[in-house]
């Protein structure tokens, strides 16, 4: 069957593809190995970080200013809450690539924000216990998105459009033809004028010939029970906070209510995986290890650890992402390497893949995102 474009993998990116895609009158196919929202890559756990004022380099800003834009139609349209703002607290010493790099994007671009001293930080939110050599920005416009749910309502609404989304079917293979792309899945093989890859963990595998090195990175998030009760973080800020070690851990409010506890996690503290090889047992030391750090800010998370959960980021050299047209296959379109921070501009990159597979180019600035300055082989 032939097909205007194939979205493989319908994860964050893809299923937001497909639908912006379908938004556009395209004829698309996208092919997903597991079921829709899944827990079995980068889209699962509950919550994921929504920012502004992006510590990882400025040149962010204006992805995000319209990814908030498309976060507030997917909610309109879906009647989902997929986000919430919550403001958010960026904690570390003022030279700390947190703070520093938080309050850059904000002056850059003139976003709010307040610098909080440790006391001003407990004065508002009494649950932090900041180090006296830390202080916090503040951004009101901070929150979290709600990963499963951003998934089915994109996957919904692009069926609602007019998409094929089929489920439980692995591509196995796609090679260029003549004026198009086939795919070849477990199923069957299908012909398209476009392809859009989002692969998410499993880069490395079908992107084989990409030459991006991409290093696959287990992640585990951790709920724990607060000691008194998750009332004083039921309406709580999220926050990223970078130890003198360097090391961030971040955390979200009690947003499962009272038996669902407080999500933390580490930001990178993962070990290098596959798909195929990733360790979703959680273990004791971990466990410790993580409310041993994320009590030193927030004394009442010393309590039971309630659940947890794996995941795993796909990490490229520097962490910026890869979206792009693929250099050596003029028909596809490629967008991986999210390297554990790209769920917050899930709409936006959707809209970009959809400008790239159907214009080849886009107004977006993605310059950052070229994979040529990866490229290895
Ligand atoms: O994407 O903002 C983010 C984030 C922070 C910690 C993990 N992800």
């Amino acid at each position: 069957m032939h097909y205007d474009v194939i979205v493989i993998g319908l994860g964050g990116m893809g299923s937001a593809a497909a639908f912006h895609l379908a938004d556009r009158g395209q004829n698309v196919l996208g092919l997903e190995k597991f079921t829709p929202a899944h827990d079995k890559g980068s889209s699962h756990g509950g919550s994921r970080i929504i920012r502004q004022s992006y510590f990882e380099d400025p040149a962010y800003v204006p992805l995000l200013l319209r990814s908030y834009e498309l976060w507030a139609q997917l909610a309109q349209e879906s009647g989902e809450e997929v986000y919430r703002i919550t403001g958010g607290l960026f904690i570390g010493r003022e030279d700390s690539v947190t703070v520093a790099g938080s309050l850059k994007a904000s002056q850059q671009w003139s976003l709010p924000h307040e610098i909080l001293d440790a006391a001003q930080v407990k004065s508002r939110f009494p649950a932090f216990d900041l180090n006296d050599d830390e202080i916090a920005l503040f951004e009101a416009a901070a929150g979290f998105a709600r990963p499963e749910l951003t998934v089915q309502a994109h996957i919904d609404l692009a069926i609602k459009r007019g998409a094929t989304l089929q489920f439980g079917e692995t591509v196995l293979e796609w090679a260029e033809i003549d004026g198009g792309v086939r795919v070849v899945t477990d199923k069957g093989s299908y012909t398209a004028g476009q392809v859009v890859i989002c692969p998410g963990a499993w880069a490395p595998g079908l992107l084989e010939q990409f030459g991006v090195p991409i290093v696959v990175e287990r992640q585990v998030l951790y709920w724990f029970d607060p000691v008194g009760g998750t009332t004083p973080f039921e309406h709580h800020p999220i926050f990223i906070h970078e130890a003198a070690d360097g090391m961030q851990d971040y955390g979200f409010p009690a947003i499962d209510g009272p038996d669902g506890g407080v999500k933390v996690a580490f930001f990178r503290k993962g070990q290098e995986c596959t798909p195929d090889t990733i360790d979703r047992t959680v273990y004791p030391e971990e466990i410790e290890a993580m409310r041993t750090r994320v009590s030193e800010t927030l004394p009442a998370l010393d309590g039971d650890c309630l659940d947890t959960a794996t995941c795993m980021y796909s990490n490229t050299p520097d962490e910026h992402f890869v979206i792009a047209r693929h250099p050596d296959a003029a028909n596809v379109t490629v967008a991986c390497g999210f390297s554990g921070h790209g769920f917050k501009f899930v709409p936006v990159v959707g809209e970009i893949l959809a400008d790239l597979a159907t214009t080849g180019r886009t107004e977006h600035p993605i310059a950052l995102f070229d994979p040529r300055r990866l490229v290895t082989v």
